[in-house]
Parts: C-alpha cells; sequence; structure tokens
C-alpha cells in the first residue's frame, strides 16, 4: 500500500489508500461544449495527430448536465497519467471518469484526500457532486459526514483541456497531462476531527520558538468537547475541554521554547527532524491524531549568501519537472529516490520546484537528505494581459495558498517562489506580484523571490527578499555570464538595497542524448556539456551570485498546442536541456557538472 509520506502519518486515525485499479472511461467533447481553445483549428505541427482525438479510445458522449458516464469499458491505474498508457501513449487531451466502488461497514465520517489531480477535477459520491479542484500539483480534500454503511460509488471527472478557464495550465514548454497522477486516501474521523497542523519555528535569544497552529473542525450536528495535547521534542502542550459548536472550525495556537541545548537543529549536513505529534482525546468521543515533522533551522541572508542558521551556502541546484517518459507526473517514490541521488552525486545541494509545487514525498525526502528546496508555485510565462486577469490572479494566489498552507513544515524548503518568467517589467503587472508576495509574506521563516527574465526592466524587485534571474549565455544570449549578471547587478544596485546578492535561478542550453560531435557543436553532448560547466563556473566566481541552478535536471516533454513556435527548437516535442534524459541517463553536462561539484 502507499503511504501518504514517507513516515506514519496517524496512529489512531484509520487511513486506506485507495491507489490501484479503478474503472476508466474518456468522455467525448460534445458540440455544445464552450472550450474554444480545444475547437480551435489542429495546429499544422501536430499533424494528424489531432491532440483532440483519442484515436484508439470508445469514448463516450456526455449530457452536460449528467457529465459521468454510464458505463465504463476501460480500467486505469490510479496513480498515472493516460498518456502513459500502453495503448494510447498520444497526447489525448479531453476529459475522462474514474470510478471506483468503497465499502463502509458502520456509520461513520470519510474524509478524501486527493493529492493530485491533472488538472480538474470533479468529484461525485454515489453520482452527487462532492467537490472541484483546479490545478494539478496541490492536494485537495473533502468531508462527507454521516456514512452509511454499504457499498458506495466514487467517481472523478477529470479534464485536461486547456480552456479560458484554465489560466495555469496553458499549452507550456512541459506537458500537461490527464489522470490522477498522485495517490488518493480515504480516512475516517470522528465528529472532532484535526484538520491541519502548521509550525513555524523561529531562533531568538538563546533559544528557539515553535508556534504550532492546529485546525480542529467539527461535523457533528451537537456540541463537542475535547482535549488537544501536543508534543514535540520531549515537550508537551495541553489545551483541556476545548468546546466546538456544531460544524464550526477552530484555530489553536500554541508556543512552546526550547533552549539552543535542548534540541538539534536542522542543516543541510545533518538533516534532524523532529515529530511534531497533535492528538484530540474526547470524553467518550473517538481521538484523532495527526503526526507531522519539523526541523529546527533559520533561514536569512548572511554575507551575501543564503544563510541557515546563520552559515552562508552557495546554492548549487537544479530545476527540475516532475516527468519521465514511463510514467509521466505520476514519478513513483522510486525514481524520486533515483533523482536525488544522483542529484546528490553530482554535487547539488539545492533543487527548485520549477514550475510547480510537488509532490508531497519528493519534499519529505529532500527534508530527510538535507536538499535545500525552492519550491515554486504554479506557473510559468505570463504577459500583462494573461497575469492581470482576475481569473489567473485568483488561480494563481489560490495555488500559492494551498502550496504554502500544505508544505509549510517542511524544513528543507528554503525559498517560496512563484510567477516565473511574468511580465514583471510591466506597470500594471506590478500589483499581481505584489499580492504574491504579501501571501508570502505571512511566512516569514524563508525567503521569497520569483525567477524573472528581464533583466534590463524589472520593476518588482524591491519585493523580494533575494533576486532570482534565468540567463542562457551561449545559448539564447550572445552576452558573457559576468556580463549578464553585470546588468542585473547594476539595475539592482539602482532600485534596491546596494549590493543585494543574487540568484541566477536559470542556466543552460540543449544536448540531445547520444549526440556526440568531435566538433562540439551545438546540440551535441559535447556542446552542453562544455556549456554548462563554463557558465556554472564563471557564475560561481561572481561574489555577486548566491546560488545558480542548471536547467534543467531531466530532459521533459512539452506540449505541442504550445503556441509561440518555440516548438520548433524543441526536438520530439522534449525540452533537452536535461543533464540527464528522460529515462535519468547521464549526459556529458551531468559529468562535467559533476567534475565542478562533485568532487
Ligand atoms: C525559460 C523557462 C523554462 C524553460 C527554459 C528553456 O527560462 O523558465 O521553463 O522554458 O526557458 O528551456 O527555454
Amino acid at each position: 500500500m502507499t503511504a501518504e509520506r514517507t513516515f506514519t502519518t496517524h496512529e489512531i486515525r484509520r487511513q486506506t489508500c485507495l491507489d490501484g485499479i479503478w474503472d476508466f472511461q474518456p468522455v467525448a467533447f460534445d458540440a455544445s461544449d464552450a472550450n474554444p481553445r480545444a475547437q480551435a483549428e489542429p495546429s499544422w505541427l501536430t499533424g494528424d495527430r489531432d491532440p483532440r482525438q483519442a484515436p484508439s479510445w470508445q469514448a463516450e458522449p456526455t449530457d452536460p448536465s449528467h457529465p459521468l458516464p454510464t458505463r465504463y469499458t476501460e480500467q486505469a491505474v490510479v496513480p498515472s497519467c493516460w498518456q502513459t498508457d500502453g495503448r494510447h501513449a498520444g497526447a489525448y487531451r479531453g476529459q475522462a471518469a474514474y470510478r471506483r466502488e468503497v465499502v463502509i461497514d458502520h456509520p461513520c465520517n470519510i474524509r478524501l484526500v486527493f493529492k493530485g489531480v491533472s488538472h480538474t477535477a470533479r468529484v461525485f459520491w454515489d453520482g452527487a457532486p462532492v467537490a472541484f479542484h483546479y490545478n494539478a500539483y496541490t492536494a485537495f480534500d473533502l468531508l462527507l459526514a454521516g456514512v452509511a454503511p454499504g457499498r458506495h460509488r466514487l467517481e472523478v471527472l477529470v479534464d485536461n483541456r486547456f480552456s479560458e478557464d484554465s489560466l495555469l495550465h496553458i499549452p507550456n514548454d512541459y506537458f500537461t497531462y490527464g489522470g490522477i497522477i498522485r495517490p488518493v486516501f480515504m480516512e475516517e474521523v470522528p465528529d472532532l476531527y484535526l484538520e491541519g497542523v502548521g509550525c513555524r519555528i523561529r531562533h531568538g535569544q538563546g533559544g528557539w520558538t515553535a508556534r504550532i497552529e492546529v485546525e480542529v473542525r467539527s461535523c457533528s450536528p451537537l456540541p463537542r468537547t475535547a482535549d488537544l495535547v501536543c508534543e514535540l521534542a520531549g515537550r508537551r502542550a495541553e489545551v483541556r475541554g476545548l468546546a466546538l459548536l456544531a460544524g464550526v472550525r477552530r484555530k489553536l495556537c500554541l508556543r512552546m521554547d526550547f533552549t539552543d541545548g535542548q534540541v538539534l537543529s536542522w542543516n543541510p549536513e545533518s538533516p534532524v527532524l523532529y515529530p511534531l505529534k497533535v492528538t484530540l482525546e474526547g470524553p467518550g468521543a473517538a481521538g484523532d491524531d495527526l503526526i507531522d515533522r519539523v526541523g529546527f533551522r533559520t533561514v536569512g541572508l548572511v554575507g551575501g549568501r543564503v544563510g541557515i542558521n546563520g552559515r552562508p551556502v552557495l546554492l548549487r541546484g537544479v530545476n527540475r519537472h516532475e516527468d519521465h517518459p514511463s510514467f509521466g507526473p505520476a514519478i513513483p517514490l522510486s525514481v524520486m529516490d533515483q533523482d536525488l541521488k544522483l542529484m546528490a552525486d553530482a554535487g547539488c545541494n539545492a533543487v527548485r520546484t520549477s514550475h510547480y509545487p510537488n509532490d508531497e514525498r519528493f519534499l519529505d525526502l529532500c527534508d530527510e537528505r538535507g536538499i535545500l528546496v525552492w519550491e515554486e508555485s504554479h506557473a510559468r510565462d505570463g504577459d500583462e494581459a494573461r497575469i492581470t486577469n482576475p481569473l489567473f490572479v485568483r488561480q494563481s494566489l489560490d495555488c500559492a495558498g494551498q502550496m504554502v498552507r500544505q508544505h509549510m513544515n517542511h524544513p528543507s524548503i528554503v525559498i517560496w517562489g512563484c510567477l516565473n518568467e511574468a511580465a514583471s517589467n510591466r506597470p500594471g503587472a506590478v500589483d499581481v506580484f505584489r499580492s504574491h508576495m504579501e501571501l508570502f509574506g505571512r511566512d516569514d521563516t524563508r525567503l521569497h523571490t520569483f525567477a524573472s527574465r528581464n533583466l534590463d526592466d524589472d520593476l518588482c524587485q524591491g519585493m523580494v527578499d533575494i533576486s532570482a534571474f534565468n540567463i542562457y549565455p551561449g545559448w539564447y544570449d550572445r552576452r558573457s555570464p559576468e556580463q549578464m549578471v553585470d546588468a542585473i547587478a547594476g539595475r539592482l544596485d539602482a532600485c534596491g538595497p546596494e549590493g543585494r546578492p543574487l540568484i541566477v535561478s536559470e542556466f543552460g542550453g540543449d544536448g540531445l542524448y547520444g549526440l556526440h560531435d568531435p566538433g562540439r557543436g551545438r546540440w551535441s553532448e559535447e556542446y552542453q556539456g562544455d556549456l554548462v560547466a563554463d557558465v556554472a563556473a564563471r557564475l560561481m566566481a561572481l561574489p555577486r551570485v548566491a546560488g545558480l541552478f542548471v536547467w534543467q535536471f531531466c530532459d521533459c516533454r512539452v506540449d505541442p498546442e504550445w503556441e509561440t513556435g518555440w516548438p520548433q527548437t524543441r526536438p520530439g516535442l522534449k525540452n533537452t536541456k536535461g543533464l540527464v534524459d528522460g529515462w535519468r541517463r547521464p549526459k556529458e553536462a551531468y559529468r562535467r557538472l559533476k567534475d565542478l561539484w562533485g568532487r
């Protein structure tokens, strides 16, 4: 059975993983479907392979008022995506329904947790709609109070179409897959139950303070009371006789202080984690619990570097897409493990989750291995019109808010990022950046930034804790790394505190796996290896540069519908700037980086 995290999260609450074989049915487009992009003419680039068609599936027509199929003719594995289903590994973009039976043996409250559905999910319980969620990369949950014993039908209608309703998932330089791509869990919760726990750890005069927020929810028709107990690093805090009226939620704030000697700090070399355990015990009521993990560490700027517990660290990182030829975005734990081992072997100490929140188990592994994470909210590339669209702002802030709330406790996350390469040089877009930075500002235990490509005219650098720019010397740009960093530094000094450090959040170039050229020409592994090693060495020699992230860790698939003409620079519809290819086979660039970083 798949575990939700890499450690035990409940000792009391009954949790069942719903991964496995589900019934599956693609659902046909119908004429009334107002979906302008999906109905646009197929581009000449995709040729006969119109991505709207499911070449070998029997798609069921649906009535929009009853969107679920009346019969299911296929089966699919959860989690997975339909693009990696062996028979039709094409680019089907559309809707598909998933169904499975759930047997309940006594009356109870059921909480369903979906860790990721790409990209829009409508959930139905015995045919009735119970949840809607947009965006593939954040989790969502729903509560069914007072479920009767018996056999129940759980169905999920999944949609991966591009449309006017989807402003984060757009045709892009990575692929928006379709499917239930991360695990699904069913939990039985008592009438008073724990909805979440968030912990902020700060260091002050000779000691640590943990501020713990616990959310308790009642799904009972009657008032209820319970005792809440919170345990961390040998300490215990209690709230006795917590009373909740019918149907309400309540947030409780607890504080625990530790002297320096009482806990070990979390550091990249010694990533010590402590369980944070919250328990609800009611007089006569069933109990509930949540277990997460925390690390005692501070993040700041120290001597022009990112400082972990006051010690400066040069970030040597990679950008990673969750993508694999066999699994798409439904990356198994074993591949996460493999990826992190390859990164460590190449000498990386950091990873950027470009361009969306990652599977939480990957973050768990980073916590355990001391890898520093820049976690990024979902968005890549946005002109002013798109990112100032109120729907974009809502979807993007929703995603950023869910990311912060869901991943708050991971000590490995040292940077919250957002809005990659968006219009930070347009006066009309400044407020959009500000609203994201204000949201991140509620968590002062990390640095906040975004990756800009506007070297000469960025207007939003005054809002970030550390500046970050994507530069491609030797690939898209003829300037040298020094010239580009100089241009950025000049601009930063003119508008912000002088000498503010900067991260090169992307650099690199394409290299086709297996293409060897004694002349070391563009697109060969040799050219890419020379480029990555040369740019990395030169950036590391610049005192202003506090970190550098290679674009990218592994090759990834791109959307054929990507509109800008750039697919012509994506052989095999892949972005081939990976240090390893899709199958994780190291390229020359990997070996050259390892020579620089890994020894
Ligand atoms: C950008 C972008 C990446 C990728 C890269 C490239 O900087 O942030 O997502 O598209 O360029 O390969 O061109």
